[in-house]
């Protein structure tokens, strides 16, 4: 069975990093390893909420594992609490990276143009660092606009997208993933590049008008998953990019409204479901092919 190792925050209640990407991971059938950087009462978009720093608990926990001989075949990192968590991660990466390890990052710290509570552009840098060790990374726009230094824009056009990409490839990941990229009236989806090639990539699917905390963590929960599985990156971001909008819809129609979190125990189903429709049987490790919408539907 493959193995992912995530390391992110457990934050207790609120559906986001660790209580999504373990149930998630787990369901598509990949082993999943967590390393918890932080415990929180709740995500940081409650009010209030209680925080126990874990960074002193990282090293001895991975030194136990090497001792053990534990191997994985992805890290996949999401929200990281500190510039020193950032080192322990590059430290990790250290011990842990085989040929066969993909370093997937999603450099969780900002959206809508604003950083979370408790980053600032100091922490922007060294996550841009960070980045430079990945295989992959998934920053959504406000993201690579911090880690690159560029102006945040609500409206742009494709030509400032593909400028974004060239510059998130200077940071070293080999492919870089922009997120949450709108390129017309009611659509949403991703814009790639591997850096080796220069070739680009696009998926474009409806959008759903609301947003919810935590969908970033399922979109790449997903993604990493479909990926460690052998899919084609692009038709892992796909599957991820459909599922995670079909969420937000069965959310939406939730009558207790929910406002922290997305429904996705409501649609594991159908993310298996879609894992068989999109089953071409064919492991083609970290292999991209162009498409645009509705290629691979
Ligand atoms: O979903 C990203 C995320 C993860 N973990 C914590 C957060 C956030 C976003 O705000 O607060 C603790």
């Amino acid at each position: 069975m493959k193995k992912i190792l995530t390391i992110q925050d457990i934050s207790c209640f609120g559906k986001c990093s660790i209580t999504i990407a373990l149930p998630v991971i787990s369901a598509m059938g990949v082993e999943t390893v967590i390393l918890p950087t932080a415990v929180l009462s709740t995500h940081t978009m409650f009010k209030n909420f209680t925080v126990k720093d874990l960074t002193d608990q990282l090293m001895p926990i991975v030194e136990h594992w090497k001792s053990e001989g534990i191997t994985f075949d992805a890290i996949y990192t999401g929200y990281l609490g500190s510039a020193e968590e950032i080192e322990i991660v590059k430290q990790i990466f250290r011990m842990f990276k085989t040929d066969d390890t993909m370093i997937f990052i999603d450099p969780v710290m900002a959206d809508n143009g604003k950083m979370y509570p408790a980053f600032d552009e100091a922490y922007a840098a060294l996550n841009a660092g960070l980045c430079g060790e990945a295989d992959i990374i998934v920053p959504n726009i406000t993201e690579a606009c911090f880690m690159t230094g560029t102006e945040y824009k609500e409206v742009y056009d494709e030509a400032y997208v593909l400028g974004l990409l060239r510059k998130l490839a200077k940071l070293g990941a080999k492919t870089v993933v922009l997120t949450g990229v709108s390129l017309s009236e009611g659509k949403t989806g991703v814009y790639g590049l591997e850096t080796e090639t220069g070739r680009t990539f696009c998926y474009q699917n409806d959008r759903v008008d609301a947003s919810y905390h935590g969908t970033g963590d399922l979109f790449s929960s997903v993604a990493v998953g479909a990926v460690v599985q052998g899919r084609p990156l692009e038709e892992a971001l796909a599957i991820a990019a459909d599922y995670t909008a079909e969420t937000i819809r069965v959310t939406l129609k939730n009558p207790e409204k929910p406002w922290y979190g997305v429904d996705f125990e409501a649609t594991l189903p159908d993310l298996l479901r879609r894992l068989g429709k999109y089953n071409t049987g064919i492991a083609r490790k970290h292999r991209l092919t162009p498409f645009r919408e509705n290629d691979i539907l």
